[in-house]
């Protein structure tokens, strides 16, 4: 017989895999313990802080070539070497891997991880979706787009996101156009949308969705910053290597071009042997060599 617990999984990751398809999205609750949320939260701003200077030159570099990246007020963070073991147990919940799992096919793997910090006061972003279908992106998908899930996209609340806070602002649904406002459409990137909504929840929810999703970075109302980390999947057959420092397809596809990119870090061989045995497919492709 199968155990309850399996059967009350099995449904609830059919919830999961249906909303994804139908809304674009989903808030899965509880994913993380709200006080190591809190102690995740204070890692990121802290990082946050020691990276700022890089952060701000590169950011520079690429607004000086022209392209756009991030809004006023918005920290990022891209090394997460110290808390990966604990992140990464997280990141295998059953519910993130068998819904990536149905979603993306066996051995989707992670595509990146960034931290961010949204800043009370900040600027509200433009409407897009994740890479690779954010057309300001070199190595895009162009649209229009095929009607396929090719990537997936989570925002782990790290503090409470609300419209006060500035909970991602998104457009339920949107991920079933074939475009988005980052490229050519009859769709003002910077306006309102009608249908726009506020992703909300608390410290330790996750919000998972299909990378095609429109969304926005809202502003921050609150006094507070708004933390979150953005983990994102793909599934084993899309070309990671142009997000690769080094790697001859990011020079080819990327670089040659002066086109806007972004780097995935890779992480040490000692960081990789502390992760949790079940999380170590997701990051193998990224092991420094
Ligand atoms: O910080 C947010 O609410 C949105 C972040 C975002 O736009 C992104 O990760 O692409």
């Amino acid at each position: 017989m199968v155990p309850v617990s399996l059967l009350w999984l099995n449904d609830m990751v059919k919830n999961i895999v249906e909303t994804v398809k139908i809304e674009g999205g989903i808030v899965l609750k509880n994913v993380i313990p709200p006080d190591r949320a809190s102690t995740l939260a204070k890692y990121v701003l802290d990082t946050e802080l020691n990276e700022r200077k890089n952060t701000d030159a590169q950011k520079k570099s690429i607004r000086d070539k022209g392209h756009r990246i991030s809004a006023k007020g918005i920290g990022s963070v891209s090394k997460f070497d110290s808390i990966l073991p604990e992140l990464a147990a997280y990141l295998s919940d059953d519910r993130i891997v068998r819904a990536a799992e149905n979603l993306l096919g066996v051995n989707f793997r992670i595509s990146t991880i960034g931290g961010l910090v949204n800043f009370p006061g900040n600027q509200r972003g433009y409407w897009h979706s994740d890479w690779p279908f954010n057309q300001t992106v070199a190595s895009n998908v162009p649209a229009p787009y095929p009607n396929i899930v090719m990537h997936l996209s989570s925002l782990i609340m790290l503090t409470e996101f609300s419209s006060v806070t500035g909970g991602t602002l998104i457009v339920p649904k949107s991920h079933l156009i074939p475009n988005n406002p980052s490229g050519k459409m009859d769709v003002d990137a910077n306006a309102r949308h009608p249908n726009e909504i506020n992703v909300t929840g608390n410290p330790g929810d996750v919000f998972f969705y299909d990378s095609r999703l429109w969304h926005a970075v809202a502003e921050n109302k609150g006094d507070a910053p708004r933390v979150a980390i953005s983990v994102r999947y793909a599934p084993w057959w899309l070309n990671l290597n142009v997000q690769q420092d080094g790697h001859r397809d990011r020079q080819r596809i990327v670089l040659d071009i002066d086109g806007k990119d972004s780097i995935t870090p890779r992480i040490s061989q000692y960081t990789y042997n502390k992760l949790p045995e079940k999380a170590k497919t997701l990051f193998t492709h990224l092991v420094e060599m």
